[in-house]
């Protein structure tokens, strides 16, 4: 196949030999000595990124391939959707990092095995756009390969009639995918209330799909909706978390940047980029709640800055705690910083976007750092060192952490090694704490009670499909010891889906 990936990755696609999970440590590397240079240690820690990912993957391919998930502790597998959303979570990865047998496993299963039209399953429209479509726009960017086209068509054409059962013709947060939806959609009229990260965080999957597919049916139902959502946005505010699909308007009282509002923020800037920096409505908004984000629910309590939540102009109600979701937000900053928003990547006033990323993301990093185990739980608390909220002790080997990490030292000229150093303490961490164990071999699993007595986390719990898709990944990335501009994937090029599905930016659509 002739993939149409920058010629570096093409020569480096590797060996199509297929040895099972079991049978891949015999091929690890020895780390280097520690006297040695550091480009050293990060093309081991770059490789060792890499294995485990061929563990983990190959594991899946094992015991469950075409099913959703997988649960590396038991190797049973997981239902959700029915479209095998590992395999295509995980494409890009895969040809990012040369697996080839993996990759060309997956694609020979998509070929012959993956049917839209054969499911009968009502879907989450959020989860299934930003894993199975995100995923295969993004395997058809780097191949060029006409299945994945097809297949995000197939899809495409199903999750449209979700835009068509409401008022405001803004999508309820469930699609159907198989055959007669029409009907199916008559028999059950859809749910009137979204949240605001279901429905802002469809736009650049679908546009995408329009522009490879040449076909505007896809863009112009988004945007139909995305001015519905910007003329209801609140002025000079944030976004409160739940949208009426009926009315077309934003409901509830909480102010949260955590999750069911998260994506939006951070895909109304990803949009105004992709497109051509031309969207003023989504600059402004953008802009303007990054202002309100900042003056209503950042604080700095003296050791760190982070983002709480509180109930809509109530400042009494202000939680001291962050989400693991919320290190998004960095992540988000930094990559407005590079396309020239707060400041650029030169700001040094205190509400530019670059000093408030550098500070946000060592309290993410901080994040790890409350338990022996150096995995951060579900929720932080920043009423004193960060530890791990009570009852939200456990950690999804999620990627918000080391995307801001990535990000950062991609894009701060300040950060040095600063970012790499730290992703190599959380990724010593990963592989000494969230293996599974009996398996030295490097799968790795939901860890669990992580305030437990002796610092010593279980294991549990199914590996969500953005393990493979996007916390691997952007270990990978930022280990990558090239300059920015030089890397496979360069952000001034290109934009990340939030699912971490990486498309080229199109300037003039
Ligand atoms: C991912 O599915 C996406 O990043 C989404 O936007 C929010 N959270 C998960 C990972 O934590």
């Amino acid at each position: 196949m002739l993939y149409a990936l920058p010629v570096t990755v093409r020569m480096l696609i590797l060996s199509s030999a297929t040895p099972s999970a079991a049978q891949l440590h015999l091929a690890h590397l020895d780390p280097p000595p520690v006297a040695a240079p550091f480009h050293h240690h990060l093309k081991y820690l770059q490789a060792d990124v890499r294995h485990v990912t061929q563990v983990t993957y190959r594991a899946y391919m094992d015991s469950c391939m075409g099913h959703d998930e997988f649960v590396p502790t038991t190797n049973e597998c997981e239902h959700w959707f029915n479209v095998g959303l590992t395999v295509l979570d995980s494409l890009d990865t895969l040809l990012l990092m040369r697996l080839k047998s993996e990759y060309d496993a997956s694609r020979a299963w998509a070929a012959s095995s993956l049917s839209f039209h054969r499911k009968r399953s009502l879907v989450s429209l959020f989860e299934i756009v930003i894993r199975a479509l995100g995923g295969m726009n993004s395997a058809y960017q780097l191949t060029n390969d006409s299945l994945w086209l097809n297949k995000s068509i197939e899809l495409g054409d199903m999750l449209l009639y979700a835009f068509n059962g409401t008022r405001s013709k803004c999508p309820s947060a469930e699609a159907y995918l198989g055959s007669h939806i029409a009907l199916k959609m008559h028999n059950r009229p859809p749910p009137s209330s979204t949240t605001a990260a279901d429905v802002g965080t469809l736009q650049l999957e679908m546009r995408t799909l329009s522009h490879f597919a040449n076909d505007s049916k896809y863009k112009h139902a988004v945007d139909q909706c995305m001015d519905v959502l910007m003329s209801a946005y609140p002025k000079d505010s944030m976004v409160t978390p739940i949208f009426d699909v009926n009315d077309g308007k934003f409901r509830g009282s909480r102010w949260t940047i955590g999750g069911t509002v998260d994506s939006m923020y951070e895909m109304m800037l990803k949009n105004w980029v992709m497109w051509g920096k031309n969207d003023t409505t989504l600059r402004t908004r953008f802009e303007q709640s990054v202002s309100a984000i900042m003056r209503f629910l950042s604080k700095d309590n003296g050791r760190n800055l982070y983002i709480g939540e509180m109930i809509r102009n109530r400042p009494a109600t202000f939680k001291p705690h962050m989400d693991h979701l919320v290190c998004f937000f960095p992540a988000t900053l930094a990559y407005a910083a590079l396309h020239g928003l707060g400041g650029g990547v030169n700001g040094t006033r205190s509400d530019d976007y670059l000093p408030i990323a550098r500070r946000l993301t060592k309290s993410c990093f901080d994040m790890t750092t409350g338990v022996a185990s150096g995995l951060a739980g579900e929720v932080t608390s920043f009423e004193g060192k960060p530890v791990p909220k009570q009852g939200q002790d456990t950690n999804y080997l999620r990627p918000e952490i080391v995307e801001a990490l990535y990000y950062m030292d991609k894009i701060d000229p300040a950060g040095g090694d600063t970012y790499k150093l730290m992703g190599r303490e959380m990724w010593n961490k990963i592989r000494t704490f969230a293996q599974v164990e009996g398996r030295e071999d490097g799968l790795i699993s939901t860890t669990t009670n992580l305030l437990g007595r002796h610092g010593r986390p279980s294991h549990s719990g199914k590996l969500h499909s953005f393990v493979l898709a996007e916390t691997l990944k952007y270990f990978y990335l930022l280990f990558d010891v090239r300059k920015a501009s030089d890397a496979d994937i360069s952000l001034r090029e290109w934009v990340f889906n939030t699912e971490a599905h990486p498309v080229r930016i199109v300037r003039h659509y």
